[in-house]
């Protein structure tokens, strides 16, 4: 666990859809924030068709952006969808995804969210290479913390042990250059 600007970040293996001590999860939405695989599943699966029906006037969205809606059946009291850019096809590809990182914490800021659960947005079906869409995650991170009050802990839940271990190691990467800025 490490803090940016008094925000802790923190890595984890697990379920998206079992963070109970989380206020907010993250989906790693599609555009018509429907039920699908990965992510979106395992959220829409635990939250129940309520959460369905109440993302139906919020689609279609567009790539980078976040939008919030309740928990339904799920222990958070929000969900935050985002989409992820597809890699290769949505471009630019970093800034698009860094977007969704960034709209996500100024969502949960506006909304006096406390705590916040991230997947590894993009990583799955939409094929951004794991080491590179960490990086532009904690980047993102490194930025924005110094403008959050009210989110004072974000999570990154894994589905693997080795994509924890890429995110830590990016992690480090991102906070090393930090540290050496003049
Ligand atoms: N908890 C945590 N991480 C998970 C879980 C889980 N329950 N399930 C998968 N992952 P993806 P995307 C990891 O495909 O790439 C959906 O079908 C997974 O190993 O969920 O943004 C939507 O409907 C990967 O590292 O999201 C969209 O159409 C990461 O979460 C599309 O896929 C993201 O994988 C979105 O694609």
């Amino acid at each position: 666990m490490v803090t940016m600007a008094g925000v802790t970040v923190e890595c984890v293996k697990g379920d998206i859809a079992a963070q109970r001590d989380m206020t907010a999860v993250v989906n790693a939405a599609n555009a018509q924030l429907r039920t699908g695989g990965g992510v979106a599943g395992a959220i829409h699966r635990a939250a129940g068709p309520g959460l369905e029906a109440e993302c139906r006037p919020l689609a279609p969205i567009k790539p980078g952006e976040a939008v919030l809606t309740g928990g339904h059946d799920l222990p958070n009291r929000h969900v935050i969808h985002c989409l992820g850019p597809v890699y290769g096809v949505d471009r630019p590809e970093a800034e698009l995804l860094a977007r969704c990182y960034r709209n996500a914490l100024e969502l949960a800021e506006r909304h006096r969210i406390d705590s916040v659960a991230f997947p590894a947005i993009s990583t799955g079906a939409f094929g951004y290479p794991m080491g590179e869409a960490a990086e532009v995650a904690f980047q993102t991170i490194l930025e924005t913390a110094p403008r959050l009050n009210h989110v004072r802990r974000i999570r990154f839940v894994l589905h693997g042990e080795r994509d924890r271990e890429v995110h830590e190691k990016a992690l480090a990467r991102i906070l090393g250059q930090d540290y050496h800025r003049p």
